[in-house]
C-alpha cells in the first residue's frame, strides 16, 4: 500500500529491464505487468514523497479529460504544458517554421484561430470518454453512464470506460496510456478502482498517473455519495528511459514519507463543475524535484 512499491518496481526495471529500443529511439530498460495497489480510504493518495509531484498539473489534466475537450488552448491558459510537444512538433513539420515552444503556445493561447488549427491533438481522453462516436453516429457520455450506475446498481461488474477506440487511434496525437477504468463497489460503500496503463513511463509518467487516477477516484466517490477505497494500478510495458536511470538511482536513494491527503473543499453540483481550487493536499512533504527530459 506504500510508495515501497513503487520503489521497489523501479529498482526492478533497473535490475531486470529488458533493454531494448523503443518509438522515440531513446531505448528503455523494460517489464512487461505489473501491478500496485493503493489505500485511499482515509483519505491518503499516491503522491509520491521521494521526489516533488505537480500534483495539481495532474488534477487540471484530469479536469480538462473531463471537459471532453481535446486542444491545448484550455491547458495552457491553466499553465500546464504536457501536452504541448505533439502539436509543436506538427507545427513544424507541416510550416517549416522554426518556432519556439515558449513562442508557440503563446500564439495558442493569444490567437483562437490559430488554436484550433493547431492545438487540436485529435480525439484523445476526453473525447473518448465524454463522446464515443457509436457506429449510428449517436456519441456516448462514458462518465455520466458510470456515475448513474455508480448511483442506480453498484453490484454492477460493467462500470467501466475505455479510451482506446481502435477506429480513431489514428487520429490521436498520442494513443492512449491509461486506456481502461474499471470501478467497483463494496457493500459497506468504498468506491475501488482498476486503472490499467498499458504503457508507463516509470520515472515521468506513472506519478503523474497515480495523481490523476486518484483525484478522479475521489471526484467520482463524492458525486455518488461513496468514500474513496482502494486504487488498484496495472501496468503493461513498465520502462525507464536509459536517460532516466542516474534519475532512478538518486530516487531509490531517499526515504518515503508516508503519503499526503486530499480532500475535496466543496460538493460539486455535477462531475462537470470540479474547478482545480476545490482539491486540498494536506501532509505533503516531498523531497526535492528529479528533472529528467520527456521522450516524445
Ligand atoms: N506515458 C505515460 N503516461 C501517460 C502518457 C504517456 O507513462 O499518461 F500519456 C508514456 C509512456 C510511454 C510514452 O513512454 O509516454 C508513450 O509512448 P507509446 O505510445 O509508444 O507507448
Amino acid at each position: 500500500q506504500s510508495e515501497q512499491q513503487y520503489l521497489d518496481l523501479l529498482a526492478h526495471v533497473l535490475e531486470a529491464g529488458d533493454r531494448r529500443v523503443d518509438r522515440t529511439g531513446v531505448g528503455t530498460l523494460s517489464v512487461f505487468g505489473a501491478m500496485m495497489r493503493f489505500d485511499l480510504s482515509g483519505g491518503s493518495v499516491p503522491i509520491l514523497t521521494t521526489k516533488t509531484v505537480w500534483w495539481k498539473t495532474a488534477v487540471k489534466e484530469m479536469l480538462w479529460f473531463l471537459t471532453g475537450g481535446t486542444n491545448i488552448r484550455p491547458l495552457l491558459l491553466e499553465n500546464v504544458r504536457i501536452w504541448t510537444d505533439w502539436p509543436l512538433a506538427a507545427y513544424r513539420r507541416e510550416t517549416g517554421e522554426e518556432i519556439s515552444q515558449v513562442d508557440f503556445e503563446r500564439r495558442i493561447v493569444e490567437d483562437e484561430v490559430f488554436a484550433l488549427r493547431w492545438g487540436e491533438l485529435g480525439p484523445v481522453y476526453g473525447k473518448q470518454w465524454r463522446r464515443w462516436l457509436g457506429p449510428d453516429g449517436r456519441e456516448h457520455d462514458q462518465i455520466a453512464t458510470l456515475i448513474a450506475t455508480l448511483r442506480s446498481n453498484p453490484a454492477s461488474r460493467r462500470m467501466l470506460f475505455h479510451a482506446w477506440n481502435v477506429g480513431e487511434l489514428e487520429g490521436m496525437a498520442l494513443p492512449p496510456c491509461h486506456m481502461v477504468y474499471q470501478y467497483h463497489v463494496t457493500s459497506d460503500g468504498r468506491l475501488n478502482c482498476l486503472m490499467y496503463q498499458r504503457s508507463v513511463d516509470l520515472l515521468l509518467g506513472a506519478p503523474f498517473n497515480f495523481a490523476g487516477a486518484a483525484a478522479l477516484q475521489v471526484m467520482l466517490a463524492d458525486q455518488a455519495d461513496l468514500r474513496p477505497g482502494e486504487l488498484v494500478w496495472v501496468g503493461g510495458d513498465v520502462h525507464l528511459y536509459l536517460n532516466h536511470l542516474d534519475q532512478a538511482r538518486e530516487q531509490l536513494g531517499r526515504a518515503p514519507r508516508g503519503w499526503p491527503r486530499m480532500r475535496l473543499l466543496r460538493r460539486a453540483g455535477s462531475i462537470d463543475d470540479y474547478r482545480i481550487g476545490d482539491f486540498v493536499v494536506e501532509g505533503y512533504d516531498p523531497h526535492p524535484p528529479i528533472r529528467a527530459e520527456v521522450a516524445v
